[in-house]
């Protein structure tokens, strides 16, 4: 099927026509002008809440309301000032909550499930109908028919996996799909060797930039994509760090480096391996610190590539204990035996079993990979590979960022996120102070606290989940009910004709959300979800967001008939029987989460926090967060991992370098489509909110293809003409830009513009869905490889 402008301006505009519009811009005017005294005084107040949409922030907001009216919004004050910071789409709020993009009541879908069709119905007959598909589906194929699912920025997520959540899922025993295929691409292979769970706690708070000498982001826009932390990059800057930008395209942050490398986009793993090629030929690797932390001195065995074990060479012996090579006693012993001095390198022969140490295998593996072979993939001219592995191996301590998106979102991203990590361990930037190797957004690393969940008897489980969600639309399953906090069917699949195929076939669809995003014009169900400023309650959510806790009060009540997903959720549980399970309020919730006993939470409770301005900072050091200073990581080895049993069936057991899947010139169909399609992040949305913002649209008008002039001349195009972009899987129109920052070869439209503002198509019409099986064995599991697409471009 495809999607046209129309069919969701039709969609929308029943909707609005059924709902009425909720204010005009120029109304808007008169609701930004401040009090005056007159005869009659407005009632005024100032109160408190953040801001949760996933921008990699989360600014707390001081907010001034007058006579019910949200008319004015500015940065709160934090315990540490540097936080206290806002942007123009926080600004921007004060129009967008009154937008007549609102979901004003419930509504129920007439007529086909696409034809965006709607009629307003109550809040008793839509809770009481979708409660009783949900029983209905529920006995008749069990909890694993009903799948959850919420977009970031949600905060009161239903979906089980996500911190705030009262674990509806598992209450219901329904499937729910956390935070799958998105942003996890590169920390699946980086986590394989660090052994951590969160997607780049190797990494140092960005505070502690200012110590490192030389900071490399991999696919980073970091000053657009967490802008909140653009401060630190140019203290880092003036403190005297290098920062340089691989990235193909000349991006925000690439404009700000010291230095720009732009690469051909999808090899970021060639250059790293050119990098490793350098530090190992050269002896630029720190011997201790792998022999120490690393398992780079465990042995492997010729015969099976599998590790040494001391029960290879006794019965008796341990299957988990490790052998290295003992150069004190000239045998194999247990690598953590007292007294061993273990070998880096060699080849050795014990009990007629012919070993290596893994040091050897991988100094072995990189000769193929030679600077000038790099260099040829990459397309950087050898002598920058050379000078930037130099600088980074002996003028350290410094920094491998990467950001979740140009080095994630592709096939093979597991493998670029182990060699970062095995760049760092090398040269022994993991857990040094300057240093680390991992994901650089959203404020990832800093200061941390246990929040309690929600307690559930013990007989409330959610359903196994049967396969990663960015496969059901192409493998069967058993959804068949799909409740959607967000846009998730826009955002989270790759192709989108093929999600709007798989989601025809389901028996219910509900979309919970304040807007008439993309994804409503296939619900059967349209409920009216409040903004972070509006609730039924006092206090709402709470989140630890660099180093503070931040607490959401109550600026306006639900406009229109909005409830909170807190509110809905409970109706809807009281329908299910399972209400007495739940919090009675969204404060008894966040009281448990505070009573964990983590001592980083001591004296942080709802009052106190609502007595400071709601954001406090946690009771810990003053210094920057640096992870694992004591380099004890939670790999089963306690050790930095650079060899993966798991993937020897593969021939990974150590990385090999492998063209991107789709978007490479060795895939035939390059003949056919010659550009690599990218979608980035912009700074006037995250993802697609704001979209709609009237303010922002005002500045970014609408969507556009950003090409390189010598491709679009090539084509007979002008700046500015409409064209098509097409693949196999779809197509979508818009104006194409020229713009020398595109490599050129390459084109992209940033993600996340609604459908209606594409003259056809969407950007998600052409993006690749197929998932890599081998990332099924490592711990986050496949990720969608938007990126690693093909595209032609036509004018129209
Ligand atoms: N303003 C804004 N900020 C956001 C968000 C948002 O929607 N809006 N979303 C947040 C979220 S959830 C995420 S995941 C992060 C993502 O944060 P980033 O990873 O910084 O996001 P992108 O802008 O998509 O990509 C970063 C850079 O990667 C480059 N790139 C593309 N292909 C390649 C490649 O093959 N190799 C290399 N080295 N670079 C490549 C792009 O040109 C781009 O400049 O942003 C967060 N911050
Ligand atoms: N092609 C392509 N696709 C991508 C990407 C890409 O680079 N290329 N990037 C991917 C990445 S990194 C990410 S993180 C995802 C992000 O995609 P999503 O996680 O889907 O995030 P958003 O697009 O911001 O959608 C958030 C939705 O939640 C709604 N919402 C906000 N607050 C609330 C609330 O309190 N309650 C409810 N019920 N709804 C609320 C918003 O109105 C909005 O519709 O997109 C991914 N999709
Ligand atoms: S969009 Fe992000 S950076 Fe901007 S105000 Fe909101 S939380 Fe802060
Ligand atoms: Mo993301």
């Amino acid at each position: 099927m495809r999607l046209t402008r129309r069919s969701f301006i039709k969609g929308s505009l029943v909707a609005g026509a059924a709902a009425g519009l909720a204010g005009t811009w120029r109304s808007g005017q008169k609701w930004f002008r401040e009090a005056r005294a007159t005869g009659s005084q407005p009632e005024e107040r100032i109160a408190y809440t953040y801001h949760p949409p996933n921008c990699g922030g989360r600014c707390s907001m001081k907010c001034t309301v007058r006579d019910g009216r949200l008319v004015k919004i500015e940065p709160n004050e934090w315990p540490d000032k540097r936080f206290s910071l806002i942007c123009l789409r926080g600004l921007s709020e004060v129009e967008r909550v009154y937008s007549p993009d609102r979901i004003q009541q419930p509504m129920k879908r007439v007529g086909e499930r696409g034809e965006g069709k709607f009629e307003p119905v109550s809040w008793e007959q839509a809770l009481d109908d979708i409660a009783a598909k949900l029983k209905e589906l529920k006995e008749r194929y069990g909890g694993k028919a009903i799948l959850f699912k919420s977009s970031s920025g949600v905060e009161y997520a239903y979906d089980d996996s996500l911190s705030a959540s009262s674990r509806f899922v598992a209450l219901l025993g329904a499937q729910g799909q956390g935070w799958e295929g998105i942003d996890i691409g590169a920390a699946d292979g980086h986590n394989l060797v660090t052994g951590e769970l969160a997607f780049g706690a190797t990494q140092n708070e960005i505070t502690d930039w200012v110590n490192s000498n030389l900071i490399i982001l991999f696919g980073s826009n970091i000053l657009e994509t967490t802008m909140t932390d653009a401060q630190f990059f140019f203290d880092a800057q003036e403190a005297g760090a290098k920062i340089v930008s691989v990235d193909p395209v000349y991006s925000t942050t690439a404009a700000k480096a010291d230095q720009w490398i732009p690469l051909r986009p999808g090899t970021d793993a060639a250059l790293l391996w050119g990098m490793i090629n350098l530090v190992l030929e050269n002896d630029w690797y720190q011997d201790d610190y792998l022999k120490k932390y690393s398992t780079a001195p465990f042995l492997v065995r010729q015969d099976n590539g599998k590790l040494l074990r001391e029960s290879d060479l006794a019965p008796a012996g341990s299957p988990d204990k490790y052998l290295v090579w003992d150069t004190v006693n000239n045998a194999a012993r247990p690598h953590d035996a007292a007294g061993v001095s273990p070998a880096l390198e060699g080849s050795f022969t014990t009990d007629g079993i012919q070993v290596k140490t893994v040091f050897t295998l991988l100094k072995e593996t990189a000769r193929q990979y030679t600077p000038a072979w790099a260099a040829e993939t990459t397309k950087i001219p050898e002598q920058v590979i050379r000078d930037l592995t130099r600088e980074y191996a002996l003028g350290g301590p410094a920094v491998l960022g990467f950001g979740y998106a140009g080095t994630d979102k592709w096939y093979h991203a597991d493998t670029f996120g182990r060699l970062a990590a095995i760049l760092g361990v090398l040269t022994g930037n993991i857990g040094r102070v300057g240093g680390g190797v991992g994901g650089i957004s959203h404020h990832i690393t800093a200061w941390n606290a246990l929040l309690a969940p929600w307690p559930l008897p013990p007989q409330f489980q959610p359903a196994p989940r049967e396969i990663p969600f960015a496969e059901m639309p192409f493998k069967p399953n058993s959804v068949r009910a799909f409740i959607i906090q967000g846009n998730i069917l826009q955002q989270h699949l790759a192709s989108l004709d093929h999600t709007i195929e798989w989601i025809k076939k389901l028996e219910l669809v509900v979309v919970i959300d304040p807007f008439f995003n993309p994804s409503s014009l296939w619900a059967d169900y349209l409920l009216p979800a409040c903004t972070c400023f509006e609730s039924e309650y006092e206090v709402n959510n709470l989140q630890i967001n660099r180093s503070h806790v931040l607490l959401q009060g109550k600026v306006i009540a639900p406009l229109f008939q909005a409830k909170t997903d807190f509110q809905i959720q409970k109706e809807l549980a009281e329908r299910l029987g399972l209400s007495q399970y739940l919090p009675k309020t969204p404060e008894e919730l966040q009281r448990v989460r505070l009573a964990s006993g983590d001592p980083a939470l001591e004296g942080i409770t709802v009052e106190a926090l609502k007595a400071n301005n709601y954001v406090m900072r946690l009771k810990v050091p003053e210094e920057p967060y640096r992870g694992y200073r004591d380099h004890k990581f939670p790999t089963p080895t306690g050790k930095l991992e650079l060899y993966h049993e798991v993937l020897l069936p593969e021939g990974m057991a150590l990385p090999k370098y492998e063209e991107p899947y789709e978007a490479s010139p060795q895939n035939p169909l390059y003949k056919k489509y010659p550009l690599v399609y990218i979608q980035t992040k912009h700074r006037f949305r995250a993802h697609s909110q704001f979209s709609n913002a009237r303010w922002l649209l005002e500045i970014n008008p609408e969507p556009v293809l950003e090409i390189n002039p010598a491709d679009a001349e090539a084509r007979g195009l002008k700046d500015g003409d409409l064209v098509e972009v097409f693949n196999d899987r779809g197509q979508v129109r818009v104006r194409c830009q020229f713009t020398p920052e595109m490599r050129p070869g390459m084109v992209k439209i940033s993600e996340g513009w609604w459908l209606r503002y594409f003259a056809a198509g969407s950007f998600q019409s052409l993006t690749n869905p197929t998932l890599n099986p081998r990332q099924l064995k490592e711990i986050h599991g496949p990720v969608v490889p938007f990126y690693d697409s093909l595209v032609e471009v036509r004018k129209v």
